[in-house]
């Protein structure tokens, strides 16, 4: 009789265990991350790290085709302690900000950026895009949206990521949603579009 139930208890542990694999593994996957390429470049002594990212209108594919989205992905892999340099094509037109304070470049090397080649350390703020924000870090970066027959705007910056393993999670905060609520639904609340995640180390 007690090895009965043993084998209950058992079998209810083996059961319990394939569902939190199934609902972790299938139900809610781990998107792939890129990895920022190494240089031989340093900056205040850290290794530089690379970046390309690109912002479009619509994504193009997918489940939300329509959406805005950073490419290729927002699930971000650095390593600690390094230099973080990334070049963004930015070819979106501008939405605007809500709150001007993120139009300031901020967290960055020098707290500045380029954008075309020129050093900025702020932009017009009804003019960004999107923006490039780690909170936790006080990374953020404004994202001037293309006017005229300009295709993109190529914006570059640097920052300094912990020493310690950690993970971060960074966003737009452009109100870039176009067609839900206050635009700050869909893409905007979706890792992967705009919003994701910088692991660092
Ligand atoms: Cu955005």
């Amino acid at each position: 009789m007690r090895s009965r139930i043993w084998i209950l208890v058992g079998g209810v542990v083996v059961a319990g265990v394939l569902v939190g694999f199934f609902v972790t593994r299938f139900m809610n996957p781990t998107p792939e991350q890129i990895t920022a390429t190494s240089t031989s470049a340093t900056i205040q002594g850290k290794p530089v790290v690379n970046f390309t990212l690109t912002t479009v209108g619509t994504i193009g594919y997918g489940p939300h085709p329509a959406w805005v989205s950073y490419l290729p992905t927002t699930y971000l892999k650095v390593p600690a302690g390094a230099v973080v340099h990334i070049t963004i094509d930015q070819q979106d037109s501008p939405s605007g900000l809500r709150n001007p304070y993120f139009s300031l470049v901020r967290g960055t090397v020098n707290d500045e950026m380029t954008v075309n080649g020129k050093v900025v350390q702020a932009i017009d703020p009804t003019t960004p895009a999107h923006t490039f924000t780690v909170p936790d870090l006080g990374v953020s970066v404004p994202l001037e949206g293309i006017s005229g027959s300009a295709t993109q705007n190529v914006v570059e910056f640097d920052f300094v990521v912990p020493d310690q393993k950690g993970l971060f999670r960074w966003q737009c905060f452009v109100p870039c949603g176009a067609g839900t609520l206050y635009g700050n639904g869909g893409p905007m609340q979706t890792l992967g579009y705009m919003a994701g995640e910088l692991q660092v180390g």
